[in-house]
């Protein structure tokens, strides 16, 4: 299948081309359940993989410092005025390398070494670079975190306003990798004027489900938005920073020249694809079919005798407490790969285990949904993850050997975008 699907590639480089795809077949066969990831259209594939590689382009449409950016220049203000569009935003930064980077750029643009920062702790369901101590943001910012109710899972906004009344942090971080529930953004923003911190909402994960109308959107309530463009809004590996107008030269300098150099105008046309796409009207089902699809999931979870963090979700992502099941988060990551699922481990609020042997497995619906998986779909899906779960605890390979035939039969019925293979 690759070989007629990249000729040169195979031609030049068999090796690297049998990884490709090796991984071809992997994902087409899988039932990734990772709620980062996805898959892109054959589109925007396409577009993420052409000339535009072969052009630095340092600075902004019209304001560059190398010359021939004719066509560059076209690309850049066009995935720009589709972001605008999209997210409801004055301007919007479509050059970040990725998430990481577009965090960086955020202090860059509002904080010095040393200022107090404040996000959501790592292991409650925060990212790295919402200021947790060893990443960049955590040494060379003094990071203050808030987390979830121990009782509920939830966000308990009241002590936030406490932390930040007594913190009043430089930045105020909202979002994170493993909330399963909406993010109140009014009162977030509320709790940041009183402290008078810049707010800003990392939305990577639901920004998909932002443009399609499936989670209420940041953008009247903070100051900057960040975004990385993979997720949910299912475009190619890269990032973006939105803002009112009154921030976006602080946030475009910090960006270029501040911290990065010659954007990838491969993936800016990608992301440009992409955001052509989550404005269609099958984009908007699309949002609402992987929250529904996680609802389902959810409640079929909790039928088998799972615990979920805070009880169930309201968006694209599930996180699995396992405490009680006696099968520690990797040990069932590693049973369901070899069962054909694929999940990460992740650790739960609370988690009295390592963050590299945590209680948790980290579950979502936005690759699922896809490849045209429904509600109807999702007690098969609970099943599995049960008996591969107790397969993990019994240490039965055949059980997951089982389930891996019973994965891949489904997934050959559901073709996975970009891919044509079955
Ligand atoms: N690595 C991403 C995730 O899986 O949620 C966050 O950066």
């Amino acid at each position: 299948m690759s070989a007629s699907r990249h000729p040169a590639l195979f031609a030049a480089d068999p090796e690297l081309a049998s990884f490709v795809a090796a991984e071809e077949v992997l994902q087409a066969q899988t039932l990734r359940l990772i709620p980062s990831e996805n898959y892109v259209s054959a589109a925007v594939l396409e577009a993420s993989g052409t000339v535009l590689q072969n052009k630095y382009s340092e600075g902004y449409p019209g304001r560059r410092y190398y010359e021939g950016q004719q066509n560059i220049d076209r690309v850049e203000a066009l995935a720009v005025e589709r972001a605008k569009g999209l997210f409801g935003v004055d301007h919007a930064n479509v050059q970040p390398y990725s998430g990481s980077p577009a965090n960086l750029a955020v202090y860059l643009a509002f904080a010095k070494p040393g200022d107090t920062v404040m996000g959501m702790a790592l292991p409650m369901g925060g990212h790295l670079t919402h200021g947790w101590g060893v990443s960049a943001t955590g040494s060379w910012f003094r990071g203050v975190q808030y987390g979830v109710r121990a009782d509920t899972g939830l966000i308990d906004y009241d002590a936030v306003r406490d932390l930040a009344l007594a913190e009043r942090p430089k930045l105020i971080f909202c979002g994170g990798t493993a909330l399963p529930r909406t993010i109140d953004f009014a009162a977030f923003a509320e709790i940041a004027r009183e402290a008078g911190s810049i707010l800003v909402a990392d939305v990577a994960h639901i920004a998909g489900l932002i443009a399609g109308g499936a989670h209420p959107s940041p953008a009247d309530h903070v100051d900057v938005i960040s975004t990385t463009t993979h997720k949910t809004l299912r475009g190619p590996r890269g990032a973006m920073l939105m803002c009112r107008e009154e921030h976006a030269k602080a946030i475009d300098k910090a960006v270029f020249p501040g911290l990065q150099g010659g954007p990838h105008n491969q993936t800016t046309a990608g992301i440009a694809v992409a955001l052509h796409e989550a404005a269609q009207p099958s984009f908007v089902s699309y949002a609402h079919a992987v929250v529904a699809n996680a609802k389902a999931l959810a409640a079929a979870l909790l039928q088998k005798g799972f615990d979920l963090v805070s009880d169930g979700t309201d968006n694209h992502l599930i996180l699995i407490d396992l405490t009680g099941k006696d099968v520690p988060g990797k040990i069932a990551a590693k049973a369901l790969d070899r069962a054909g699922i694929v999940v990460n481990y992740n650790t739960v609020p609370f988690d009295p285990r390592k963050p590299f042997d945590p209680s948790g497995v980290r579950i979502g619906t936005p690759s699922l949904t896809s490849r045209g998986l429904s509600t109807e779909h999702m007690p098969v899906v609970a099943d599995w993850i049960s008996r591969a779960v107790d397969a993990a605890a019994k240490g039965d390979e055949q059980a997951l050997a089982a389930i891996r035939a019973e994965v891949t039969d489904l997934m050959a019925a559901f073709p996975a975008p970009g891919l044509p293979l079955a």
